[in-house]
């Protein structure tokens, strides 16, 4: 079939809008009409050429909502009329980091997902003959893409799809770093690096999880009302400070952070976010995605003495189990979205939507079809 598709031809150039041919889902495969999705700094990360899995041509975009058009052969769980939410993360329920209970990285398909197929080893778009590279398995920057069935959370019917494409990326991964990675608990001090939807998205993980201070650094000033608006109780512009930024955050919160979060992908930010944690317990957790071959360092005193440096890929979050649970919490209430939807337009306009991010004007673009 034909599609409406942005196409990334190469690093650094500008998306185009193309008719492109999209095969039908094969074994275990599911055809998704696109409704709605964001751009997220990841596909940005990855259009500048510094990603190292980047392959082009390609179909970026991985923060997507729609409905199940078709399903190949084999499908089980997911039926045509369905919502659903793509995931880069899959859930496949049987492979061997499925089944450790202390992990949500699938593996069953990261190798072809890596290589930007799908399982088989083939793709399913292609332009005036060209083969197009899928994205994270998700590709969600056009009107229909194919997924693996175990790449797809089946959502409830009456979820907005222009407001819950955000739960497919930095609304989860966010929320998730606080509650499954670091596991916050009420009266914990929390400082978090970065408030684009990410960091936004911790803030409001920590004030659910009863956090005392939420302290949130950016260097951009125009975060901090939506911020507050979040739970955010302090502030910092690291522009601002006079000296080092590290110890007027231990200063702040009265020895150290309980617990840290580097939102932005910035390798000097991830050293300072885990120096500023509490000696003896303080734990940084790596959330920004850093630059092909970057490097993190500290002194080893710095974990000799207490501090703990850990990671989180979609918050720890198994995307089939979760996502229906976290789409709940927003239809009550219990969650925000909306205020993260900066801007919403038409999918012709997606280079508008990279360009209002990266000047920090925007924090979700939510593009339409
Ligand atoms: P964003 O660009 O919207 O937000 C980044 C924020 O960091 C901005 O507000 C910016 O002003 C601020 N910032 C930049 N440099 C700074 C500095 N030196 N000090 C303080 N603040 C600074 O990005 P986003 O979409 O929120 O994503 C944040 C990061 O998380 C990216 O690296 C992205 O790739 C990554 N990410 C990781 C995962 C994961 O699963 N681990 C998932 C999604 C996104
Ligand atoms: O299993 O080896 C693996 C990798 C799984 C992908 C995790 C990606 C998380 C970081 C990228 C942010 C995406 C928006
Ligand atoms: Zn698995």
């Amino acid at each position: 079939m034909k599609v409406k598709a942005a196409v990334a031809h190469a690093p650094q150039q500008r998306l185009t809008i193309e008719q492109v041919d999209l095969e039908g889902p094969k074994a275990g495969e599911v055809l998704v009409e696109i409704k709605a999705t964001s751009v997220c700094h990841t596909d940005a990360y990855t259009l500048s050429g510094a990603d190292p899995e980047g392959l082009f041509p390609a179909i970026l975009g991985h923060e997507g909502a729609g409905i199940v058009a078709e399903v190949g052969p084999e499908v089980k769980s997911l039926k045509p009329g369905d919502r659903v939410i793509p995931l880069y993360v899959p859930e496949c329920r049987h492979c061997k980091f499925c089944l450790s209970g202390k992990t949500n990285l699938c593996q069953a398909i990261r190798k072809t997902q890596g290589q930007g197929m799908m399982p088989d080893g083939t793709s399913r778009f292609s332009v005036g003959g060209t083969r197009l590279y899928h994205y994270m398995g998700t590709s969600t920057f056009s009107n229909y893409t194919v997924v693996p069935e175990i790449a797809l959370a089946k959502i409830r019917e009456d979820a907005p799809l222009d407001k819950v494409c955000l739960i497919g990326c930095g609304v989860t991964t966010g929320i998730g770093a606080v509650i499954n990675t670091a596991k916050v608990r009420v009266g914990d001090n929390v400082v978090v690096f970065g408030l684009g939807a990410v960091g936004l998205n911790v803030i409001q993980g920590a004030r659910l999880s009863g956090a005392n201070m939420i302290v949130g650094v950016d260097i951009n000033p125009g975060k901090k009302a939506i911020a507050e608006k979040l739970g955010m109780t302090h502030f910092v512009n690291p522009k601002e400070v006079e000296g080092d930024l590290v110890p007027y955050l231990v200063d702040l919160t009265d020895g150290g952070a309980d617990y840290a979060f580097e939102c932005i992908g910035n390798v000097n930010v991830m050293r300072q976010a885990l120096e500023c944690c509490h000696k003896g317990w303080g734990t940084c957790v790596i959330v920004g995605v850093a630059g092909a071959g970057e490097e993190i360092s500290t002194r080893p005193f710095q974990l000799v003495t207490g501090r703990t440096w850990k990671g989180t890929a979609f918050g720890g979050v198994k995307g089939r189990t979760d996502l229906p649970k976290i789409v709940d919490w927003y239809m009550d209430g219990k969650i925000v979205l909306d205020d993260f939807i900066t801007q919403v337009m038409p999918i012709e306009e997606i280079n508008t939507a990279f360009e209002l991010m990266e000047e920090g004007k925007a924090i979700r673009s939510v593009l339409t079809f």
